[in-house]
């Protein structure tokens, strides 16, 4: 595996890839370029100037976090053909920069969710925390402005002021979608890249839904082991895969992580590794990588992924907010370098007791 670390770009981030650079076991990042918005095709150019800078620092690419799908898509309104063209544009270029995985999500107008970007643990640290008894009493276009003001004046992955600033638009172009149709949208785009993918040898890795439930009435199809065996199958190349993200298929308890991880063999082609502790059914916050600290067993998640021999880019998610640190929520470099380091140790050990053949 690659151990690595999301970096949002140069003015995006508080984090620079010299400090990532000194993370140790680090070797990569996961990137994007911040600024292009859902449904542009990206420019060559820029690709490649992102590429020679992550290099510059002695780093390299390994992969996209996100290439964001335009609702269109989604939705499957009538002009998606022409942000699927963009989107396969994109792939191209990407191809021929030599980046071969790209992580993307079909949650229609929301990205991840949480009603609390800064809630207070018992070491006095925050984290991100999600509520369903307070979601349910937001209304969505308020949801927008809670998260913004607690982002830390950092624009957060996914929620792009521009088409928040249309949300009410949005939920009517999803009126008539339900989990059905996003499902057959969802294997239309899929069809329609495969061959570009096959062609560049690009990895595609669907992220799970955020919480792994529908919010705000919309729909939400990636949530669960039956619902990623069925988009697998639908479009059965070995280039349609997914992130494996723990923090989001285990905000549902009653998803069994090692049991996923062996169902989805082989088609796991990123790994965001995270811990969360449950308080109820809908209601959970973030916590420290230690499996101790939360409700996730980080040594069994990371143990199936190495006895199914995972060798794709790994990265720990969302961190606490630390030592007076100030950065985008769940992404100021401590924590996520603490995580980074436990996770790294578990695959050492891993390593020398079950040695690969
Ligand atoms: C949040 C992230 C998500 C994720 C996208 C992938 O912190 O996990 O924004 O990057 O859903 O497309």
């Amino acid at each position: 595996m690659d151990m690595t670390m999301r970096w949002f770009g140069t003015g995006y981030d508080s984090v620079t890839l010299q400090q990532i650079r000194q993370v140790p076991g680090v070797t990569g990042v996961i990137t994007t370029l911040y600024g292009t918005k859902p449904g542009e095709a990206w420019k060559r150019e820029d690709i490649h100037a992102l590429k020679a800078e992550v290099e510059a620092a002695g780093l390299t690419i390994k992969g996209i976090e996100s290439v964001n799908i335009h609702d269109a898509i989604k939705a499957g309104t009538p002009d998606r053909d022409k942000y699927i063209r963009n989107y396969i544009a994109t792939l191209e270029n990407l191809g021929l920069e030599g980046i071969d995985m790209v992580c993307y999500n079909f949650m229609p107008v929301f990205d991840w969710t949480r009603s609390d970007l800064a809630k207070p643990r018992p070491d006095g640290s925050t984290v991100l925390a999600y509520d369903d008894a307070v979601i349910s009493k937001i209304k969505p276009d308020e949801i927008f402005d809670s998260m913004e003001k607690k982002s830390n004046g950092f624009v957060l992955p996914g929620w792009e002021p521009e088409r928040m600033a249309t949300i009410r638009h949005l939920f009517a172009v999803y009126q008539d979608v339900d989990n059905e149709k996003l499902f057959r949208n969802l294997q239309y785009f899929l069809e329609a890249i495969m061959p570009t993918c096959e062609k560049y040898g690009i990895k595609m890795a669907i992220h799970p839904d955020d919480p792994a439930w529908p919010v705000f009435g919309l729909p939400r199809i990636i949530t669960n082991k039956e619902n990623i065996l069925r988009m697998l199958k639908a479009v059965d190349s070995p280039y349609n895969g997914v992130t494996l993200c723990t923090g989001s298929l285990g905000s549902n308890p009653d998803n069994d992580l090692v049991d996923i991880i062996h169902a989805v063999k082989g088609r796991i082609h990123f790994a965001h590794v995270r811990n969360l502790q449950y308080n109820s059914h809908g209601n959970f916050q973030e916590a420290a990588h230690l499996s101790r600290d939360g409700s996730l067993d980080m040594f069994a998640i990371l143990k199936a992924l190495y006895d199914d021999g995972f060798d794709g880019p790994i990265r720990p998610d969302h961190g606490r907010a630390i030592w007076g640190e100030k950065a985008m929520p769940g992404y100021g470099l401590y924590d996520r370098a603490l995580g980074a380091a436990y996770l790294n140790g578990i695959w050492e050990s891993l390593e020398k007791t079950y040695p690969r053949k």
